[in-house]
């Protein structure tokens, strides 16, 4: 369990509203079809949640109707630290999650969302799907998850409700919301901004009441959790790429037959090229509807200066964390 953040609450909470996870689902063999909870921040119309119920689909009709997989979406399960909690302790048994939250409970997962990391998309999911993406997705067993797959998801750039921001000094001073993550904090100080870490489903409020001036996300998210009603302006600074992750709960997925984790894990790898078309779709789409809700996108003045800041972010890491970055630099 990740320390300092236990969130037992939501473990009893899940528990009493009999969502128990597969092994209780299997108590009694042959009773029907094995039952999958799989938890989703985002709602319906977002397009990784779309990629879920795909996955379900596949699962359900490959195994013949044997494994159903339902997909609570819209963090009725929780916000993401708490769902992967209750993954370690099978309350839930498979999550789509930021990398962010899975890195805090895997540390080297780290290298893999750095600022101005990637070259573009096609560059990241070499990485992704070259050995040390694979190598880092089964890195996840180290603390009770079982990797799927990752996901696209973007860029992320900053947006705000105060004023047009378009070189790192505009930014000053602006109170953003970022991830439950140290290195999040960390680049959004590189630009200097003062960081506030929350939970998603705390953001909202948090841009309402003024307690924070923005955020920073892609956006498909900054349409659909409608950030973009609070904060206007939309600064296309992309300064990171944040795959998104499948995970599974090791302790609840193992009363799985070897040859059924396998059909999941495979239905898990070949929804991959739906989730990406998806999210390609609905990228567009969303910057069409919130450029038609009024917001007008602003293109950053000298990329090279928001570039230079983050190299901050890469100095103070910790070796291993360098090498990683190195791997992934050195793939074409
Ligand atoms: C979104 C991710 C979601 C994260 C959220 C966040 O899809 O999983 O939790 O960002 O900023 O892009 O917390």
């Amino acid at each position: 369990m990740r320390l300092g953040h236990c969130r037992f609450p939501w473990v009893v909470l899940a528990l009493s509203l009999g969502l128990a996870g597969a092994a209780f689902a299997q108590a009694a063999p042959g009773a029907g079809p094995i039952r999958l909870r799989l938890a989703e921040l985002h709602p319906d119309d977002h397009p990784t949640t779309m990629a879920d119920y795909e996955f379900a689909r596949l699962v359900s009709e490959r195994s013949g109707g044997r494994i159903k997989i339902a997909v609570f979406s819209g963090s009725v399960l929780g916000q993401e630290i708490s769902v992967l909690e209750q993954l370690q302790f099978g309350a839930i048994d498979i999550a789509r999650v930021s990398l962010t939250a899975v890195a805090s409970y895997v540390p080297p997962l780290v290298a893999l969302e750095m600022p101005y990391l990637y070259k573009d998309e096609a560059h990241m999911w070499r990485v992704l799907r070259g050995d040390v993406g694979r190598e880092l997705l089964a890195s996840v067993k180290s603390a009770g998850f079982v990797g799927l797959c990752f996901f696209e998801a973007g860029a992320r750039s900053f947006y705000n409700s105060r004023r047009p921001v378009r070189s790192p000094a505009d930014l000053a001073g602006l109170r953003v919301r970022v991830q439950e993550s140290q290195l999040m904090a960390d680049i959004v100080a590189a630009f200097g901004a003062r960081p506030l870490p929350l939970a998603f489903g705390e953001t909202y409020s948090a841009l309402e009441t003024g307690r924070v001036d923005g955020a920073e996300n892609n956006l498909p998210t900054y349409l659909t959790s409608l950030h973009y009603r609070l904060a206007g302006y939309y600064t296309l600074t992309r300064h990171s790429r944040i795959p998104e992750m499948l995970v599974g709960s090791q302790r609840s997925l193992a009363v799985l037959s070897a040859s059924d984790l396998a059909l999941v894990a495979k239905a898990a790898e070949d929804v991959v090229e739906f989730q990406r078309a998806a999210w390609r779709q609905y990228e567009k789409d969303s910057a069409e509807t919130v450029a038609k809700s009024g917001i007008s996108f602003i293109e950053p003045t000298s990329p090279g200066a928001w570039k230079a800041l983050a190299a901050k972010v890469y100095e103070s890491q910790p070796k291993d964390i360098r090498a990683i970055v190195a791997r992934i630099k050195a793939v074409q």
